[in-house]
């Protein structure tokens, strides 16, 4: 496979499970998961952890990929390759996996003495990715492994702290996000 076509197929594959966490943002604010609760000497999860936040980002998530699976046959053949449409299962996954992500990486941020907001690189740009490729693999088994071959996985690795980097950025600059990370 070209490697454009990897490039392609990987962030289409992956854009149910990118938006979440920007939409999070936006949609972000009310009661927290953890009603305040504290385990130890911090928060179980702080208050950047919505119900609210984590509601936005699965609906935006599951309706980026309804969107991408109406547009998926004319996107290939303008391209003259195949980008994914995705099953139920499979947006959600990659959109449930993602927060999923996030709030585990809030969870051992609040263990390690991290206070919310503070940054833990490597998680920071990760924790989606790690939650929501195999929580996808097991909910949508076939589906998972005709798209994510290894080399869509590897480019997956590599351009997701790119982007991640690059949109909380200009989050950031906008004003929408407090830190830029
Ligand atoms: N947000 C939310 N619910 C989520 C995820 C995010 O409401 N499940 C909103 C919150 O307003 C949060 C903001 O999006 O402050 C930025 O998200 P993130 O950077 O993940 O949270 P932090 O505030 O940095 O908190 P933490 O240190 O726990 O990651
Ligand atoms: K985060
Ligand atoms: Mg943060």
């Amino acid at each position: 496979m070209a490697v454009l076509e990897t490039v392609v197929i990987a962030f289409w594959a992956m854009l149910p499970a990118y938006v979440p966490n920007n939409a999070a943002v936006l949609g972000g604010g009310g009661r927290p998961i953890d009603g305040g609760r504290t385990l130890g000497d911090a928060r179980l999860l702080g208050d950047g952890k919505t119900w609210r936040g984590t509601a936005s980002g699965i609906t935006a998530g599951l309706v980026l990929a309804g969107v991408l699976t109406l547009v998926a046959d004319d996107v290939s053949s303008a391209i003259g390759f195949a980008v994914p449409t995705f099953e139920p299962l499979a947006a959600l996954g990659l959109a449930a996996g993602a927060m999923l992500g996030d709030i585990l990486a809030s969870f051992l941020k609040r263990r390690t003495g991290r206070q919310r907001g503070a940054m833990f690189p490597g998680l920071d740009q990760l924790d989606f990715v790690v939650v929501s490729l195999p929580l996808t693999a097991l909910l949508a088994t076939e589906w998972f492994f005709t798209w994510f071959t290894w080399d869509v996985i590897l480019v997956v690795v590599v351009l997701t702290p790119i982007l991640h980097v690059t949109t909380n950025m200009i989050a950031y600059k906008l004003g929408l996000k407090n830190e830029p990370w």
